[in-house]
């Protein structure tokens, strides 16, 4: 056989190749266990991957939540908590930055993005209110059912078609919202509920002529509109790239900018900001401001701290000017979109485009042969864990939950398995792998049958319920 000569994947695309901005200065060693030690875990969990333990686990992509490696100067940050109840100088640092690169004017501190999720939802919308938002994420729309209000669905078409190659799938429909506005009321929506990027469309963005058209439109009905700002830094990023006008400018400048159409946000910090625990809410209304920081201390601690310790503060606040440079972004979004072109390559059905913090496997696609109603992104997941060990997320019929009017499942349009990529965590090898396991689960997709549901519990199902193999 001819010797074959290797390419890196730079030469392979006729580029040079570019690297992380950081190296490795501590490491986590992981292993993978055998097929029959994955076999009963799986099982014991029910084929439900948020229920094994992560010991059982090899490369874990179930979520970027929280899994981030945190940088040396974070890490230091942790040796700076100021654990005072009250008035932690960590809170203030932590206020100052959010100012500085979200431009809000008050800050309330929470344990995570649910935490603020809660108070906002509990401020602002009555019984009998209508929310609309692009496209639903499962404990935002929760938060806002249990505060009264009903969800509704106004992004646009195209983020329900994991084919369409639309590069802001994340766009609200102006006309759906407008529609709604007129047959409701401006004074039934207490806000719009936007997020940058949109999770459960595949992470994908909202473009910065689509918030500014939105802004316009809610200024001239008097609506608000609060930011899901977790994942905005990676929306950014898509804008710089792909939106005319914005390729000369600063990711911290796209971000202030975007954020200025709003009225507030909340936010994960687990996520884009590069800590394993935090969140907050920011708004610019001193009112929503007084509420919430009354609440905050009923639900999550003081106004100072809000569930985080003071180190939690430091670290995160180190985390936002971390995670709002151009090359840290870059360099994450890269290392997604790699994953993503090595399976486009080989043809494997998946959310295209590629979002900004996972690879979505279209599920529907992949085991056509299994009807929905047997749960084919969970099985999807439980077959890539038995194959190699990675364990992944459904984000599909189990995730929508069930209709509280009807009580019948929610079917919803896209039935995928969400590859989650932590950031600055797992090396160009780990990708690799995760493409040749996809691979293997593909070509076996024919002898796959689906799961039964045997126990479901009443909120957020998908975090405990417990399946069966048919067979
Ligand atoms: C994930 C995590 C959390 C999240 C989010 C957006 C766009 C708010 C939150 C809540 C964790 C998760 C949560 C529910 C189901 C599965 C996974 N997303 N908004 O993995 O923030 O978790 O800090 O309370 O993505 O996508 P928090």
């Amino acid at each position: 056989m001819a010797h074959l000569i290797p390419q890196t994947m730079g030469q392979q695309f006729g580029r040079r190749s570019w690297a992380e901005p950081w190296k490795i200065k501590m490491v986590e060693p992981i292993r993978l266990v055998s097929p029959a030690e994955r076999e009963k875990a799986i099982a014991d969990a029910g084929y439900n991957t948020f229920l094994l333990r992560s010991a059982d686990v090899y490369i874990d992509l179930l979520t970027d939540s929280g899994t981030s490696a945190m940088s040396d100067r974070q890490w230091a940050g942790i040796m700076l908590g100021d654990e005072a109840y009250a008035g932690s100088r960590n809170f203030y640092h932590l206020e100052e930055t959010v100012q500085t690169y979200y431009g809000y004017r008050y800050l309330v501190p929470t344990h995570q993005g649910r935490g603020a999720e809660h108070l906002l939802s509990k401020a602002l919308i009555k019984p009998g209110h209508y929310v609309p938002g692009n496209m639903y994420f499962t404990t935002t729309r929760l938060h806002q059912e249990l505060a009264g209000g009903t969800f509704v669905d106004v992004i646009i078409d195209e983020a329900h078609d994991p084919a369409n190659q639309h590069p802001f799938k994340g766009n609200v429909d102006l006309d759906k919202l407008e529609s709604l506005i007129k047959r409701v009321g401006a004074e039934n929506i207490p806000y719009v509920s936007l997020a940058g990027t949109v999770n459960m469309a595949g992470g994908q963005p909202v473009s910065m002529a689509n918030v500014r058209a939105l802004h316009a439109l809610c200024d001239r009905y008097g609506v608000r509109i609060y930011l899901d700002a977790t994942r905005m830094i990676e929306n950014a990023f898509f804008i710089q790239e792909g939106e005319e006008g914005y390729a000369d400018k600063s990711i911290a400048d796209i971000l202030k900018e975007f954020c200025g159409y709003t009225d507030g946000a909340w936010m994960s910090a687990k996520k884009d900001h590069l800590v394993n625990i935090g969140g907050w809410l920011a708004v610019n209304d001193e009112d929503v401001f007084e509420s919430a920081r009354n609440m905050v201390v009923v639900y999550e601690g003081l106004h100072t701290y809000g569930g985080m310790a003071g180190r939690d503060m430091e670290a995160l606040a180190i985390g936002i000017t971390e995670a709002v440079q151009d090359d840290h972004i870059r360099a994450r979004v890269g290392q997604v979109r790699y994953l993503g072109e090595l399976l486009t390559d080989w043809e494997i059905p998946i959310v295209q485009p590629v979002g900004g913090h996972a690879v979505f496997l279209d599920a529907k696609r992949i085991y056509s042969h299994v009807p929905q109603d047997r749960f084919p992104a969970q099985t999807l997941a439980a077959e890539l864990y038995l194959d190699s060990g990675i364990r992944a997320m459904e984000r599909g019929i189990v995730s929508a939950g069930r209709d509280p009017e009807t009580g019948d499942h929610r079917y919803p349009a896209l039935e995928l398995v969400r590859l989650t990529i932590p950031r600055r965590v797992y090396t160009q090898a780990h990708m690799d792998v995760v493409a040749e396991a996809v691979k293997a689960v593909y070509d076996a997709r024919d002898e796959t049958r689906g799961l039964k549901m045997v126990y479901e519990p009443k909120y957020l199902r998908f975090f405990q319920a417990r399946f069966e193999r048919i067979s």
